[in-house]
């Protein structure tokens, strides 16, 4: 195949200062991005800049650095709304995916779900964004159904369209599998499940930091990602939800800057997003997603989609030439994004990533926060690549010489 990058990488790794440690003596080929992204320093710089230089709480000081930081945590907001194709009081800032769809749980579901209600997620879910609707089943009475997973990686979307027809409450469900890959197409799904009357969610955690995504092309009610995964911060996250849904929401947490006014025995609430954002908030780690954001749109989204898209394609087909190999998810590159999960023979996922490990190559094994679905695949876990901006083709020949060090100390 052709080896050409859509971005300028070495530019681009130039930018990401860890990239240039060694591990064990090795390169360090950093393929674990679905858990946590590397951070270029414009991000390190921006969140170093804020303690250097104008450190402050924000929306209530009238002195200079409180409104510096405030106009910079703001700015983050304006960004972000930008970025994913809102209005930014649809923007709430959260701690993270998790934090978000628990917001979501909390202050949606415990007022409108009721008593014999359906709630449709799929198998495809990471937990965060399947046990917080168990416990709301539970807790209201309600039932819980899963959309299934085929054996090529996609949703069952016969079984989708059963499940519809039970007029759910809520459909929640994961753009691009941690696990698989599977990119879904969530602007069709959450369009049927708004027909069928339900609320609709999105986690968004592997989609958002890899390809462009526009809430208003999706139209759901809700979507969910952290800052960590898009070369942000860990510690800051996102929820977007529709203006109306928001209104009509009970508040999540409670305490200063989420009220309008309080006396003796009661409260009103500020207008969103501050009805969400109680206490003082992530201050430093929103202007460090608002670089984020900053350098993400300077590479441009469609370049690191496709930047992602040709190394994924090299890294499939590159290990589907190794003998005992066993790849999951979809087999086409452009049905997915940047993440490959894979077994090889009958060598446990964790051997795998420590033998990697001694090469310089950081991968994650085991069942990546999705024991149903990891289940489902008839494995107890996988070893997963997971690709980002600054890795090369060199990178996937890096995995690949690494995996044929284990084939031969396990004699395969
Ligand atoms: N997946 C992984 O290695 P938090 O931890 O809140 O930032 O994100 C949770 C989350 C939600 N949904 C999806 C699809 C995810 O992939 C994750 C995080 C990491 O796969 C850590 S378990």
């Amino acid at each position: 195949m052709q080896k050409t990058q859509a971005l300028e990488l070495e530019a681009v790794r130039l930018d990401f200062p860890i990239l240039k440690r060694k591990v064990h003596g090795k390169r360090l080929v950093y393929l674990d991005n679905a858990a946590t992204t590397q951070k270029p320093k414009q991000v390190i710089d921006a969140i170093s800049d804020f303690y250097t230089r104008y450190n402050s709480n924000v929306h209530r000081s009238v002195h200079t650095l409180g409104e510096e930081a405030t106009a910079a945590y703001e700015g983050a907001r304006t960004k972000v709304s930008k970025f994913i194709g809102c209005s930014a009081s649809e923007v709430i800032f959260t701690r993270g995916t998790t934090e978000s769809i628990n917001l979501v749980r909390f202050a949606w579901g415990e007022p409108f779900v009721k008593r014999g209600d359906t709630i449709v997620a799929t198998l495809m879910e990471h937990h965060s964004n399947l046990v917080p609707w168990q416990l709301l089943a539970r807790k209201k009475g309600a039932r819980l159904r899963l959309v299934g997973v085929n054996s090529d990686g996609t949703l069952d979307l016969g079984e989708f369209e059963k499940l519809m027809g039970a007029s759910p409450k809520l459909f929640a469900v994961t753009h691009c599998s941690n696990v698989l890959g599977t990119i879904n197409d969530v602007a069709k799904l959450c369009e049927k499940a708004r027909r069928a009357g339900a609320t609709t969610l999105v986690d968004a955690a592997q989609s958002v930091p890899h390809m462009p995504v526009d809430v208003s092309r999706i139209g759901c009610d809700f979507l969910a990602f952290s800052g960590h995964k898009m070369a942000g911060p860990t510690g800051i996250g996102v929820l977007y939800g529709r203006k109306g849904v928001l209104d009509a929401m009970d508040p999540f947490m409670a305490g200063g800057e989420m009220i309008k006014d309080v006396w003796e025995d009661r409260a009103t609430w500020n207008d969103v997003p501050y009805k969400f954002e109680a206490g003082t908030v992530n201050i430093a780690d929103t202007i460090g997603l608002g670089a984020a954001v900053d350098y993400l749109t300077s590479l441009g989204m469609s370049n690191v989609r496709s930047h992602e898209a040709k190394v994924t394609k090299y890294a499939l087909e590159r290990l589907s030439e190794i003998p005992g190999m066993k790849v999951y998810g979809p087999a086409r590159a452009d049905a997915r994004g940047g993440v490959v999960s894979f077994n090889l023979a009958d060598v446990h996922p964790h051997d795998m990533a420590t033998i990697l490990d001694e090469e310089g190559v950081a991968i994650r094994s085991g069942s990546h926060c999705a024991h149903p679905l990891v289940r489902s695949l008839g494995v107890p876990a996988t070893s997963r690549a997971s690709f980002y901006v600054y890795n090369s083709y060199d990178d996937v020949d890096a995995l690949l010489s690494a995996i044929q060090k284990v084939r031969r100390l396990f004699k395969l």
